[in-house]
C-alpha cells in the first residue's frame, strides 16, 4: 500500500517548481457547519487555482495519507463523520485503512513530507485557557518546531490563551512574522492586543525569510500572522460576550481534549447567528490569497 498519494497535478506542479498551497481538512470536517463546508472546500482551491497556484487539500482516505483530493476526497471530509487526526492518529488510521480530516498539525507534516513549503489555515491549534491544570496545548505547536513548512494564519482564537501559545512558539524557536504589521490578530478579531517583534512587508520578503531560514534553521516552521482587515472582523463586543456564552456551555457540556475546539466553534456559530462564520470564511480566504503569492514568490526564488 502506498504511505503518501500525491495527486498527479500536485506532483507534476511541484516536479516543475510551480507554486503549490497545502490547505487543511479539519477546518472543513469540524471547523465549519454543512452543507456550507463542502462550499468552502472548492471555494479555497478556486482562489489558488485563480492565480495560478495549485491547491493541495491534505486528508487520510481509506488510510492513505493524500496530497489533493478529488470530488470524492472532498465529499469524504465535507459529508460524512471522519475522525480529527493530528499526527500521532495517521498510523493508526493507516493500519486500520480508516479515513480522517487532518489538523494543522497532521497536514504540515504530511504537506512537509510531499515537498510542500507553504500553507494555509484559518486559526492555529494553541495552549488552551487553564492549560496549567489541563495540560492542553495543541500539537500545532509541537508539530511546527519540527516541521519545515511556512503557515499561513490568522493567528489564534481568542478562545485559547493567546499570550502562553505566544511564548511556547518563542520557546521552540518558530518565527511569527506579521504580514504588514505587528499586530498579532486573534482570528475573528484584526488585533489581539499582542505585538509581535517582526513584520513582513510583502510574500517576496517572506520567501526571502524562508530562504535564510533554510540556511539556519534546524528544520522548523514559520509562522505567518495575517490579521483580517478591520472593516471585516466580528464586532469586538459581540465577540466577547458570545465567547463567555461558549466558555460556560462548554464546561457545562463537560466537553474536554480534542472536542474542544469543535465544540466551541459550532457553538460560537450558532450564537452569532452566523456572523462568526462569515467572518471564519473571510479570514480564512484571505491567509489563502496570501499564501498563494508566498508560494509564487517561493517558486520564483528557488526555481
Ligand atoms: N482553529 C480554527 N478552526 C479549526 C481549527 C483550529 O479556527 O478548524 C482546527 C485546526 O485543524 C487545528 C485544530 O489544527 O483545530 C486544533 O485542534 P486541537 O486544539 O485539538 O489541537
Ligand atoms: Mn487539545
Amino acid at each position: 500500500m502506498p504511505t503518501l498519494n500525491i495527486a498527479p497535478e500536485v506532483a507534476l506542479a511541484l516536479d516543475e517548481h510551480r507554486p503549490v498551497v497545502a490547505l487543511e481538512s479539519t477546518i472543513i470536517s469540524h471547523g465549519l457547519p454543512r452543507p456550507r463546508n463542502r462550499e468552502a472546500a472548492h471555494e479555497f482551491e478556486a482562489i489558488l487555482r485563480d492565480k495560478g497556484v495549485t491547491p493541495a487539500t491534505i486528508a487520510v482516505i481509506d488510510g492513505i495519507p493524500t496530497v489533493g483530493l478529488d470530488e470524492e476526497g472532498l465529499a469524504t471530509i465535507a459529508d460524512r463523520d471522519i475522525a480529527k487526526a493530528s499526527v500521532r492518529d495517521l498510523p493508526i488510521l493507516m493500519a486500520k485503512g480508516e479515513s480522517g480530516a487532518t489538523t494543522v498539525a497532521a497536514t504540515a507534516h504530511i504537506a512537509a513530507q510531499a515537498g510542500i513549503r507553504v500553507f494555509a489555515t484559518g486559526g492555529l491549534g494553541g495552549v488552551h485557557r487553564e492549560a496549567n491544570e489541563t495540560f492542553d496545548e495543541s500539537a500545532d505547536l509541537s508539530t511546527l518546531a519540527v516541521t519545515n513548512i511556512t503557515v499561513v494564519s490568522a493567528g489564534v482564537k481568542s478562545v485559547l490563551d493567546i499570550a502562553a501559545t505566544l511564548e511556547r512558539l518563542e520557546t521552540l524557536s518558530v518565527p511569527v512574522i506579521g504580514f504588514g504589521t505587528t499586530k498579532f490578530p486573534a482570528f475573528w478579531l484584526t488585533d489581539s492586543g499582542f505585538t509581535l517583534d517582526w513584520a513582513a512587508k510583502d510574500a517576496t520578503e517572506i520567501a526571502s525569510i524562508m530562504r535564510a531560514h533554510d540556511d539556519t534553521s534546524h528544520g522548523q516552521g514559520i509562522v505567518v500572522a495575517n490579521p483580517i482587515p478591520l472593516d471585516q472582523q466580528w464586532d469586538p463586543a459581540e465577540h466577547d460576550r458570545v465567547l463567555a456564552e461558549a466558555f460556560l456551555a462548554a464546561e457545562r457540556a463537560g466537553v474536554r481534549g480534542k472536542a474542544v475546539t469543535p465544540f466551541l466553534l459550532g457553538f460560537i456559530v450558532d450564537a452569532s447567528g452566523g456572523r462568526s462564520l462569515e467572518v471564519n470564511l473571510d479570514l480564512a480566504r484571505n491567509n489563502i490569497r496570501v499564501a498563494g503569492d508566498i508560494a509564487t514568490a517561493w517558486s520564483r526564488l528557488s526555481s
